[in-house]
């Protein structure tokens, strides 16, 4: 262990007196690494507690729920109500919002999260994770009006991820660049292991589900047809492909080599606008890889840019290296 490899709890003070960091965000950001620890441990006992099996349930987006599931939103739910500064918990798991507050007032957080998202993985063992956002309110919400959740992604103040892999990771950014943590056996500790992350500004890796290749629309059709034509191609380079079925992971991955991601519409999930959610997938994602020097759009419009419309609502994801995101860009654009 070097130096530098100091703990979450140090970097966040460190954060404080660099960044003016609030403590009460120091307090929310220690007790959602707290959930993750939590969420690791029992995903890593699954199998000997018999839970990694689907529950009788299905989530409001339709989708039988595993009993990790539930089990990582109880975590999520029980560890950032610890924080009085947070005003509502709103979950890609839970139909309604979960408002901790009758009367929330500016400087106030919302916190947004999936609590275990890639979840078909964990049958075979396979890396999951969780993701997170918190905003901070720029005025007075009404807390009877679910509504009052809707803001954009560049309201977020934080956001991050654990990754359940091999190692436990916790990845976080407060707007001041992206920091990534491994969890480290023993101490129980998260230390600063990958400081700085940064991402590529070219890559030949994409990752993406091929088999829905006749649902997508034509740029996102030409850009993969370009991307295996490989040298002989127009893109005159070889490409490398890579798909997890978990987002947590291919952003990991992007975040440590580079690479881009594409979740993009198609014709099976056309009338939704994409498969991801916006508030607890692709905004948290979104502003994670532009503070490490990425992109994210929806092929038309910045993520972090958009208005949402329903804390359940999905669109179309494409982030990463900045380079392959403008030229999905402007295949879009002349489309
Ligand atoms: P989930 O939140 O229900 O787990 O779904 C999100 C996951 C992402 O992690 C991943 O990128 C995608 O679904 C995989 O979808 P597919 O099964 O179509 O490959
Ligand atoms: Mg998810």
């Amino acid at each position: 262990m070097t130096a530098q490899q100091i703990t979450f709890r140090e970097f966040l003070l460190s954060e404080r007196s660099q960044h003016q960091l609030d403590k009460d965000l120091i307090f929310l950001l220690e007790d959602i690494a707290t959930s993750c620890r939590i969420i690791s441990h029992q995903i890593r006992g699954g199998a000997f507690a018999g839970r990694l099996g689907a529950t009788d349930a299905t989530n409001v987006q339709g989708e039988t729920q595993k009993q990790l599931d539930v089990i990582a939103n109880e975590v999520f739910v029980r560890h950032c109500s610890n924080c009085n500064r947070v005003a509502a918990l709103v979950s890609e798991e839970v139909d309604e919002v979960y408002w901790l507050k009758d009367e929330p007032q500016a400087g106030d957080y919302l916190v947004y999260f999936d609590p275990l998202d890639g979840s078909s993985n964990l049958d075979v063992n396979l890396s999951v994770g969780s993701i997170f956002s918190i905003s901070q309110l720029p005025t007075a919400i009404d807390a009877t009006d679910d509504r009052s959740v809707l803001w954009a992604g560049s309201e977020q103040i934080s956001a991050g991820y654990s990754v359940y892999g091999p190692s436990t990771a916790l990845v976080v950014t407060t707007g001041t660049g992206v920091n990534g943590f491994t969890h480290q056996q023993g101490t129980g500790e998260f230390r600063l292991t990958f400081p700085d992350m940064v991402i590529p500004e070219t890559t030949s890796e994409f990752a993406i589900n091929a088999s829905r290749y006749t649902l997508w629309d034509a740029p996102v059709r030409r850009y993969y047809d370009e991307c295996i034509a490989g040298n002989a191609g127009p893109r005159g380079k070889a490409f490398n492909m890579r798909w997890t079925a978990s987002m947590v992971a291919e952003v990991h991955r992007i975040l440590t080599r580079g690479g881009v991601f594409l979740y993009p519409k198609d014709t099976g999930n056309a009338e939704a606008g994409g498969k991801l959610r916006l508030m607890y997938e692709a905004n948290p994602m979104a502003l994670i890889v532009e503070q490490a020097g990425g992109a994210a759009s929806t092929g038309s419009d910045r993520i972090l840019d958009l208005q949402p419309t329903s804390h359940h609502q999905r669109v179309p994801v494409i982030l990463g290296s900045r380079e392959e995101v403008a030229v999905l860009d402007r295949y879009h654009r002349d489309a």
